[in-house]
């Protein structure tokens, strides 16, 4: 039987604008879905930098004003893929036209902008999401699974980390295309909105809530030349950030990002200490979970390496035969696939706004912190 269509405008072609995508075309081929997403319109300032894109993912047509998109009547879900400094606007305009709303993580630059979008959202009563796309790998969302089940006991430790070494080199130039994450306007902040956002979200989902944070941050290249004006600037982002955490259920943290580590490319690791089990995970072989379990037999007890590729770990039933992997394009694939399962049913897939602005709320005391060298509270 014929899929009812789903209509996609996409806002951005960069590399959010490729995974998103990516994940509308492929997601309909593995997972039975109620509706069939359709690449109907990409839209960016640019028309000559857009129509590669455009053709190269097959979209129907193109726009240059985001505005006349969200008007579009042949529109249902507005995609916002471009950066951060664009957010907010975009959505709320989208939910104003009683669109479907994705956002590509952080939601705002700012739990402030947050707040605004999920006041629009909500009121238009529009299914949203943001593409925090770590949750839905297998190996992620195992680790939820087993957490829920009581297999950790009680969770003492939570401990993050991800490293980068990119902008290592003093003569990066900051802002425009590709470079805009250094310009703090843009941005919002450095590795704390960007890499931190995705260990928070993470956090929260696998251990509950964060009640208080002690930051601190580093810029270690304090003027870059700025794209667009070929200036010298100050750089307003932070390079590193490191915090410690208390979370609700009582468990200890710390997390660290960085784009100095030299070496780490998107080394994103977790590990949880619970009373009877430990997990650990790494995004470099993120088909794989460490298991510790310390009800094992005494003499066979270890870390147990789980290749989580089998047809009863999650999302692993839809792809191919046991044993063999997927990888980072298809974290976004189950998402799209999650959200447009939750359209079927009327429920927005998590995380939604909302739960988005929670992770905003904790970066934003991460920051505050920093400054002020005191605990914040989180929430
Ligand atoms: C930054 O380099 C970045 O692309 C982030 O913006 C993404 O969210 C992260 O998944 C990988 O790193």
């Amino acid at each position: 039987m014929a899929k009812k269509k789903l209509n996609i405008g996409m806002v951005g072609y960069g590399f959010m604008g490729r995974t998103h995508s990516n994940a509308f075309s492929q997601a309909g081929h593995f997972f039975d879905l109620p509706y069939q997403p359709v690449l109907k319109a990409a839209c960016a300032r640019d028309a000559a930098k857009l129509k590669p894109f455009a053709d190269q993912w097959g979209y129907e047509s193109m726009e240059t004003d985001w505005r006349k998109l969200v008007e579009r009547k042949d529109i249902d879900l507005i995609d916002i893929a471009s950066p951060n400094d664009t957010h907010m606007e975009i959505a709320i305009a989208a939910a104003k036209a009683g669109k479907m709303v994705m956002c590509e993580k952080p939601l705002g630059r700012n739990a402030a902008e947050s707040k605004k979008m999920v006041a629009a959202v909500e009121k238009a009563g529009v299914p949203n999401m943001v593409w925090y796309n770590y949750r839905r790998v297998p190996a992620v969302t195992l680790a939820k699974q087993l957490i829920e089940e009581g297999k950790l006991g009680k969770i003492f430790h939570y401990r993050a980390k991800f490293l980068q070494d990119w902008t290592i080199s003093a003569d990066l130039p900051q802002g425009g295309q590709g470079l805009w994450r250094l310009d703090v306007k843009v941005a919002g902040s450095g590795v704390t909105g960007d890499l931190l956002a995705h260990c928070i979200d993470t956090a929260m989902w696998l251990n509950g809530s964060i009640d208080k944070v002690v930051g601190l941050t580093e810029t270690f290249i304090k003027e870059r030349q700025h794209t667009l004006t070929g200036k010298k600037e100050k750089v307003g982002i932070d390079d590193a950030s490191l915090f410690l955490a208390k979370f609700a259920n009582g468990s200890l943290a710390n997390f660290e990002a960085t784009r100095y580590a030299r070496g780490h490319k998107a080394l994103y690791t977790l590990e949880i200490n619970g009373e009877k089990a430990s997990i650990a995970w790494d995004l470099h072989d993120l088909h794989r979970l460490q298991y510790f379990d310390h009800r094992d037999e005494g003499r066979t007890r270890g870390w147990r390496s789980l290749h989580v590729t089998d047809s009863d770990h999650p999302y692993m039933s839809k792809w191919w035969v046991p044993g063999l992997q997927i990888g980072y394009e298809h974290t976004f694939i189950h998402q799209a696939a999650d959200f447009l399962e939750g359209v079927g049913t009327g429920k927005s897939a998590a995380p939604t706004f909302r739960e988005a602005m929670a992770t905003d709320i904790v970066t934003d005391a991460v920051l505050k912190s920093a400054k002020s060298g005191k605990w914040e509270k989180a929430k």
